[in-house]
């Protein structure tokens, strides 16, 4: 037995909102249908498909644009509280800018939240988890300072067809991985490649375009729809390799470089870039040459404008790493953010490794994780808006890695709500599998397991469903639980 009685008895409040997570180009397929424009996913992998295993796409994916009253159903068989899934940017503007509203992809997400208004599930939507419209793309995307006035013009169109009912709005999914993965390396659209140079860019004119959204929320809509506006971003947990001093200055630079260049302009006293990323990053600059900072400045007035700019923090966390001053250094290309940052990262031999190269199950991380924001930001709301393992493809349904990650996550949940951590909701990342951007169909996240080799993508719950369900419903990890079936049934 895993589980102290201690363990048992540890539970999760009433109001504690349970949910699942998606996103749109991941799951809904209808790539070009009912007047959807085309996108940087839809372009990058139409045009340049040997970056994607196996050459796959998300011209169908699990086609939940079909098929979003089964999805509807899966959330009541879990018993879920909420549901967190994406808009697609390019469905409902086609070229992006709001002077042309697709009507069908309005009616599509009116569908979509209708039903589950009915059924009592909380919607959360994620205005961007990744998918530009390719015309934005064109006109310079995240590096065109225009981004703040393109974001702003869409998310009113949302806010005003979806605010009545939709009362939690995340602005962005994930600006590391945006900015560092989209404009500063080459493994995420529209693999910009412009190290050192591009992430920056992005990261400023993110943050001013989330800020104009939130600014707005709550200029013209938080009266009478009186909902919140927060945004998610990427937080895995970096633990200095040894106690020296300099692998926990390491460790600081790294988080900073990760995620703190994002958090720290909103979720600060002060506002701004975090310090000593900045000093590093200006000092670097003027040794390779350049005439300014690669990472550009706020003015005050921008400053003030970003700062404060959240109700609540959304965090995606999956994994931790060691960080060290002086082992485990790789070569990385110069200038770029982690040559800027300069220092090594690993996993402890003894964390168990998913399918995703990047993912480990690390001790407590989401414990460590938001106790280190809780202290360093003042105490904000917290959700966890992604959270979950990876396996490959496993057709016998039987997901017990997923499992242990699960009640693992659930554990260190708990720790910070014991220790008086503000977390008010985790979605599990994802209700069912789906098209996981370069790695393809090839990694599987899925509650729910996605026949891809099926025209009607037949969706068939895992043993974790029913694990999860569980913790749903009782509020408690149970470790001896075993489902006497593996029949879904809704309660
Ligand atoms: C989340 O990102 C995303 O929000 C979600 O869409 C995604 O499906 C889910 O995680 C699972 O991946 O080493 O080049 O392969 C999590 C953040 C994204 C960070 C992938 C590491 C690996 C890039 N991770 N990234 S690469």
């Amino acid at each position: 037995c895993h589980g102290s009685t201690l363990k048992h008895q540890r539970r999760f409040p009433d109001d504690f909102l349970f949910g699942t997570a998606t996103a749109a180009y991941q799951i809904e397929g209808a790539w070009n249908e009912d007047g959807k424009g085309e996108n940087i996913w839809d372009y990058l992998t139409h045009n340049n498909p040997t970056v994607i295993k196996n050459q796959d796409n998300g011209d169908i994916a699990a086609d939940s644009y079909h098929n979003y009253k089964r999805d509807v159903e899966m959330m009541r068989e879990l018993g879920l509280d909420a549901y967190r899934f994406s808009l697609s940017w390019s469905r409902i503007l086609p070229t992006g800018l709001a002077n042309q509203v697709n009507p069908a992809g309005i009616e599509y997400y009116n569908n979509l939240i209708n039903e589950m208004v009915k059924y009592n599930i909380t919607p959360m939507i994620t205005l961007y988890h990744w998918d530009l419209p390719q015309k934005l793309q064109e006109l310079g995307g995240f590096s065109s300072p225009l981004m703040g006035e393109w974001f702003e013009d869409y998310a009113r169109v949302v806010f005003e067809n979806f605010g009545d009912r939709v009362k939690m709005f995340i602005t962005f999914n994930e600006p590391r991985e945006i900015c560092y993965e989209g404009y500063g390396s080459d493994t995420k659209a529209p693999i910009l490649n412009a190290t050192g140079v591009g992430t920056y860019l992005c990261a400023k004119n993110l943050l001013i375009a989330h800020a104009r959204a939130y600014h707005l929320y709550d200029k013209e809509f938080r009266a009478t729809q009186g909902g919140q506006c927060g945004i998610t971003i990427s937080v895995n947990w970096f633990t200095p390799a040894t106690e020296s001093a300099e692998d926990e200055i390491a460790a600081e630079l790294m988080r900073q470089g990760e995620f703190g260049i994002y958090v720290h302009p909103i979720f600060s006293t002060e506002g701004g870039f975090p310090k000593e990323l900045s000093d590093r990053i200006a000092e670097k600059s003027a040794q390779q040459g350049f005439a300014r900072s690669r990472l550009p400045e706020f003015t005050e007035e921008e400053k003030a404008f970003v700062r404060g700019t959240f109700d609540f923090f959304g965090v995606n966390h999956y994994t931790g790493h060691l960080v060290s001053a002086t082992e485990h250094k790789e070569i990385h290309p110069v200038p770029s953010l982690l040559d800027d940052v300069d220092a090594g990262q690993f996993y402890a031999d003894d964390w168990p490794a998913s399918a995703s190269a990047w993912l480990v199950l690390a001790p407590d991380s989401i414990f460590q994780a938001l106790s280190y924001l809780d202290k360093k930001y003042n105490k904000p709301v917290f959700y966890i808006t992604e959270n979950g393992w990876s396996m490959y493809e496993d057709r016998d349904l039987i997901d017990d890695d997923r499992i242990t990650y699960y009640r693992a996550s659930m554990e260190s949940l708990l720790n910070c709500l014991d220790s008086g951590i503000n977390v008010k909701g985790y979605m599990a990342w994802s209700l069912m599998d789906n098209f996981e951007w370069n790695q393809g169909y090839n990694e599987r996240f899925g509650l729910y397991r996605v026949d891809f080799s099926d025209p009607a993508r037949t969706r068939t719950p895992r043993k974790s469903a029913f694990v999860y369900k569980h913790i749903v419903k009782h509020r408690y990890v149970d470790y001896d639980y075993q489902p006497e079936s593996m029949t879904m049934t809704i309660d």
